[in-house]
């Protein structure tokens, strides 16, 4: 269950958690036609919190809307302040927070002309979302039947609402085959990105990602990408087949949600000796140390409130 907090955002005024709710005719409800985002806020070192890559997330969030011509009727300085200050009137010193961009009810149909878009920001509590033993000690990967949307099914570089029945069948896949997460494949067979995180390999020291051909442009991945290169590794954004990970020295998913956890197995084979590698650990660690503010070299990925 999630847990509550006192107010969300909706439309523009807090209300009190158990009161936001909307009419059954929400076009989004039926259709899928929504957008929305998932960002963390961290305590810091210093004990103030910190909103991770906010800007970003919103910039994410309004691509995702201008691709979906859902006109968002707040800027995107509007909606970082009403993040922040969902977070503050909740007193979270850290947490995930969910921007949604819905189509509210007016007419049915495919064609929602003059019904309104509107925003809500909500904030709870959100462990790890693999589980703490998974950011530990890795979890365990299987690549699913169900393959990533083909990019001109699903405009899949947005963090569409609808795209997720693609990842919510994936992931009840494998789940209930006894495994932790879901890989998918993109359309003509290489290695995409997991349910709802993006996927890294290491071999021989080079770290290796699928390029943002059909997948979400994560901004973990992006922000693993920098912190790697910046520790002087090679990084190469390149398709890959399932087969490159089976031997691949380490895996690992990025995510907002599932931050950066170890993949120890992927479709039965161990992955290097079913531990997390080296480097895994290293950039969960870097990433770590920049979302606490631990890193002054990466002071400008933090909004504090
Ligand atoms: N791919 C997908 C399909 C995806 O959903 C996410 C985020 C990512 C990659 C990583 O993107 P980013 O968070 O910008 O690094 N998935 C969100 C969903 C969580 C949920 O279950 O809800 C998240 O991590 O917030």
């Amino acid at each position: 269950m999630v847990e509550k907090t006192k107010f969300i955002w909706m439309d523009g005024k807090f209300r009190p958690w158990d009161e936001a709710q909307v009419h059954v005719l929400t076009h989004t409800l039926h259709y899928g036609l929504g957008t929305f985002e998932g960002i963390r806020a961290y305590q810091t070192v210093d004990g103030r919190t910190a909103i991770f890559r906010l800007a970003e997330h919103t910039e994410r969030l309004f691509d995702s809307a201008h691709v979906m011509q859902m006109p968002i009727p707040y800027t995107q300085e509007e909606i970082n302040h009403a993040c922040i200050e969902t977070l503050r009137i909740n007193e979270q010193k850290d947490g995930y927070i969910r921007p949604l961009v819905f189509i509210g009810d007016g007419v049915m149909g495919l064609h929602p002309q003059n019904n309104p878009t509107r925003v809500a920001i909500i904030v709870w509590p959100w462990g790890a979302y693999l589980g703490d033993e998974g950011l530990r000690r890795g979890i365990r990967v299987k690549t699913s039947s169900f393959i990533r949307h083909h990019v001109n099914i699903m405009m899949t570089r947005t963090k569409t609402v609808g795209n997720y029945v693609n990842s919510i069948l994936a992931k009840r896949e494998v789940t209930q085959a006894g495994y932790d997460e879901a890989l998918l494949l993109d359309t003509e067979g290489f290695v995409a990105e997991a349910s709802g995180e993006n996927i890294f390999m290491v071999k021989k020291g080079i770290l290796e990602t699928p390029p943002v051909s059909a997948i979400l442009a994560g901004i973990t991945r992006d922000s693993i990408i920098k912190l790697a290169q910046d520790l002087g590794l090679v990084v190469k954004e390149e398709r890959f087949s399932r087969d490159k990970l089976y031997i691949a020295d380490e895996v690992f998913l990025s995510g907002t949600a599932a931050e950066v956890t170890p993949v120890r197995e992927v479709d039965d084979r161990l992955i290097g000796v079913g531990q997390p590698g080296p480097l895994t650990l290293e950039l969960q660690k870097a990433y770590f140390a920049a979302v606490k503010g631990e890193n002054p070299r990466y002071a400008s990925w933090l909004t504090y409130i």
